[in-house]
């Protein structure tokens, strides 16, 4: 740990902890890394001998290893390397996702397997190809090697192929040419580009290459290498410290890949609506006064306001599930009050529980056995922020459920949501990795296991204990759950964000690729501390922040204790009128965020998309970072340098509509766009439909092509609970001198009362009919009560630019 890093825990945690972080490391490494016992060289495994055919694929024996093949579709492929601890099942919903139609042959020097979607060369050496219809490789692995309990491979990788995924990394949009590491991590306080690994990862990478896509998942939670082209650029190594060598390969396009790979792990849930609204937090509001000085300031303002998060100072002495009497005398009543502002209350849990016999968590975990413990039977104990404490084993049922109990107080008192912090899990020590000793045990759903293998998977099913506890104590609700780490399937409980960011224009940059990069590894709701966690962002630096993060699924204002505080009106003139924009922007597209929302509940996709989401077979947008898509709607180009006033922006081919003053341009291109102070440059696809919400009313913003077509979605509910939806599909196109426009309603929710509002860019109506009723027209806006055809005569615009 270098002096800077160590001022800064010191600033942080105090001296007392630091000093106490001295002995928690040498503790940890008494129980420490040790290397497995065994051979130190690898070794490949020995030849297959025989192929033994199952319906939906085949193992094959070796003599010291055994591989095992099954289609879990035709286009889903699950291998597994043997011998090895097979993993618990925490990452999978779903194994069978489709039939597929299976066929053998045996050559003379291996065997294939062959779906309708591809097919599979086993060499006898244990090398493996797979194929498309065409002959094509599109994935080539060669044989496994094994030294002791670990398992490594080597992924041949094409000249042109990009790598994208790994989950939370601070790290290039293509992940190629670097070393990361699979073990969740703090980075300790303030982390910029290139730090690894960070809090969440994510085992699996997308390829993109010249004829294909693919998408690989290695089920397997021990530590792992992913060496991605830096040792040898034509190859990927990947190494797992334990554990059986266990591969779901995908193959199609990315959305395809996403789909499939969400239809194994999980969907993510709709969330409720305010979800998708602004946060404010800041570590901390330490006071019910300050929380209610800070809503005060947001309505004086005249700033909307979704959620108030309440980081660790709300604790009594941060025992966790506790509350600071003196400081928040009636929390209900606080809550209530925000309540009634439309604002929700998040609050902070932390996993460790303060060792205090005074403290009825503790007490009651120690002697229900819910703590993790030493392979001596002693309670393990770390350190964070209450002091020393113990942490609950998330791996064994009775704990989560146990865990899961306690969150009913807060749910009486109102808090509409969770937010997890230091799951990865973290404590304090002053120098090696902050987290608990490897040796400590494990229940492992029963089975039992250590920390080797239970820690990467540690962040994720305290989110799964407290999801189903949100599920059973508030049935009516959908849970809010704000994590820091996980692992695969997360999505199907939490949100993230990236963590302890500096405060600097490089980390802005980097947020734009750290949230694509979890979009593509399954998670589709993260967001970053608006301005950076550890340091003092100038005004320039968060409005920049404010306006990118205003397209992101998580909108949360947030910093560090210690930082100048960072409401948007500590700014002053412009940054609170640009900051109000913003906001009132963000409003607008709940709607169509709302929408993506239900898409990515449906598909998997996600909400931020890299460029080459539009079309994976264009190699230009294969490396774009510094623009993304929010939905199939809009790029979103965020000024990301001081003092510009304008940035240059590929546009993708197709035509583009300006948000700002609907000037239309063709792709491909790359302009140069305005972009001062108050402008973040904005496009919006033609041939979308763009769901706002305006003072009108909901609005569908059609967005019509030189050629007329198009299509779009939207989705509505009551924004909470699990009652009745309605999505409405539109599509739309000339049919000589009129366009059409047709709808398909799906869903219980009643039509919209006063119909739908339709305003057009790029075609002016003249004359309209809803089901052959005429309708009145005003200019491009025309009100149509609920129909299921619609049939314009009209004008298109041609170009303005
Ligand atoms: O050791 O709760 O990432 O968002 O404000 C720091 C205090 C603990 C780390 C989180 C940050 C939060 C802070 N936490």
């Amino acid at each position: 740990m270098d002096l800077r890093k160590a001022l800064l825990a010191i600033r942080f945690v105090g001296l007392r902890t630091a000093l106490r972080a001295v002995w928690a490391a040498w503790g940890r490494d008494r129980w420490g890394r040790k290397e497995p016992p065994g051979p130190a060289a690898w070794s490949p495994v020995k030849p297959l001998q025989r192929m033994t055919p199952l319906p939906d694929g085949a193992c094959f024996a070796g003599s010291n290893a055994e591989l095992e093949i099954r289609f879990l579709a035709p286009d889903v492929v699950r291998l597994t390397w043997t011998p090895g601890v097979l993993p618990l099942p925490y990452a999978i919903v779903q194994e069978r996702l489709e039939e597929a139609h299976v066929t053998h042959s045996e050559q003379a020097d291996g065997w294939t397997l062959a779906s309708e979607a591809m097919r599979l060369e086993i060499r006898t050496d244990g090398g493996i190809r797979f194929r498309d219809d065409a002959g094509r490789t599109w994935r080539a692995e060669d044989p496994p090697e094994c030294r002791g309990e670990a398992w490594r491979h080597r992924v041949r990788l094409r000249p042109e192929e990009r790598l994208y995924g790994l989950g939370e990394r601070a790290a290039p949009l293509n992940r190629r040419g670097r070393i990361y590491r699979m073990w969740n991590r703090d980075p300790g306080g303030s982390y910029g580009p290139g730090a690894d690994p960070l809090y969440l990862g994510i085992p699996l990478w997308l390829s993109l290459h010249a004829d294909s896509a693919y998408l690989v998942f290695y089920e397997n939670p021990f530590e792992a290498l992913f060496d991605l082209g830096a040792s040898e650029p034509g190859a990927a190594w990947v190494t797992f410290a334990g554990g059986a060598l266990r591969e779901y390969v995908f193959y199609g396009p990315p959305s395809r890949l996403l789909e499939r790979y969400t239809a194994l792990t999980g969907r993510p849930p709709l969330p409720p609506r305010w979800a998708l609204g602004f946060h404010q937090s800041r570590w901390s509001y330490g006071s019910a006064e300050e929380v209610r000085a800070v809503a005060q300031g947001f309505r004086d303002h005249d700033l909307p306001l979704h959620a108030i998060h309440l980081d660790i100072d709300y604790m009594d002495g941060y025992r966790v599930f506790t509350v600071d009497r003196q400081r928040f005398p009636d929390l209900p009543g606080l809550i209530r009050e925000l309540d009634a502002r439309g604002i929700r209350t998040v609050v902070i849990l932390d996993p460790g529980v303060k060792a205090d016999l005074g403290y009825a968590v503790y007490r009651e975990g120690v002697a229900r056995g819910m703590f993790c413990q030493l392979p001596d039977g002693q309670l393990y104990r770390g350190l964070v922020w209450p002091g020393w404490c113990v942490f609950p084993d998330f791996t064994d049922p009775e704990v989560r459920a146990w865990w899961g109990e306690h969150y009913h107080a807060f749910l009486e008192a109102g808090a509409a949501g969770f937010w997890h912090d230091m799951n990865e899990p973290t404590t304090f020590v002053a120098w090696g990795e902050p987290t608990f000793p490897l040796a400590i045990r494990h229940s492992m759903e029963g089975r039992g296991g250590d920390h080797r293998e239970a820690h990467n998977l540690y962040g994720m099913l305290m989110n799964w204990a407290a999801w189903e506890a949100l599920r059973q104590l508030r049935p009516d609700r959908r849970p809010f759950l704000l994590t820091r780490s996980g692992w695969a399937g997360i999505q199907r409980y939490a949100w993230t964000w990236t963590g302890d960011t500096e405060s600097s224009w490089a980390v802005l940059r980097q947020t734009l690729v750290t949230v694509m990069g979890l979009g593509l590894s399954g998670i589709p709701y993260s967001g970053p501390d608006i301005g950076g966690f550890s340091g003092a962002p100038s005004a320039e630096l968060f409005i920049r922040w404010f306006q990118a993060a205003a397209f992101m699924p998580l909108f949360r204002n947030h910093a560090a204790q210690g930082t100048p505080r960072r409401e948007p009106w500590v700014f002053g003139e412009p940054a609170l009128s640009i900051v109000r924009a913003f906001l009132r922007l963000r409003v607008r597209l709940m709607p169509y965020l709302y929408t993506l929302a239900w898409e990515a509940a449906q598909t998997g996709a996600p909400l931020v998309r890299p460029l080459f989401w539009l079309d994976e077979k264009d190699p230009d947008l294969w490396e774009i970072e510094d623009a993304f898509l929010l939905g199939p709607a809009l790029l979103v180009a965020p000024v990301l340098e001081a003092g510009a006033q304008a940035r240059e922006v590929f546009l993708p081919t197709g035509e583009w509509y300006d948000f700002w003053n609907n000037r239309r341009r063709t792709g491909p291109a790359r302009v140069v766009v305005e972009a001062p102070l108050d402008r973040l440059p904005l496009f919006v696809r033609a041939g979308s439909l763009l769901p706002l919400a305006e003072p009108e009313g909901l609005t569908l913003h059609l967005y019509v092509p030189s050629d007329g077509k198009g299509a779009g979605r939207l989705y509505e509910d009551a924004g909470d609970g699990f009652g009745p939806h309605r999505v409405d599909r539109f599509e739309w196109w000339w049919e000589g001198e009129s366009l059409r426009l047709h709808r398909i309603r799906e869903g219980e929710l009643p039509e919209p009362e006063g119909g739908f509002r339709f305003r057009w860019h790029g075609f002016t109506p003249a004359r309209a009919w809803a089901d052959g009723r005429p309708v009145p027209v005003d200019g491009s806006i025309l009100v149509v009560p609920p129909f299921t055809e619609l049939i314009l005569e009209g004008r298109p615009v041609r170009s303005s630019a």
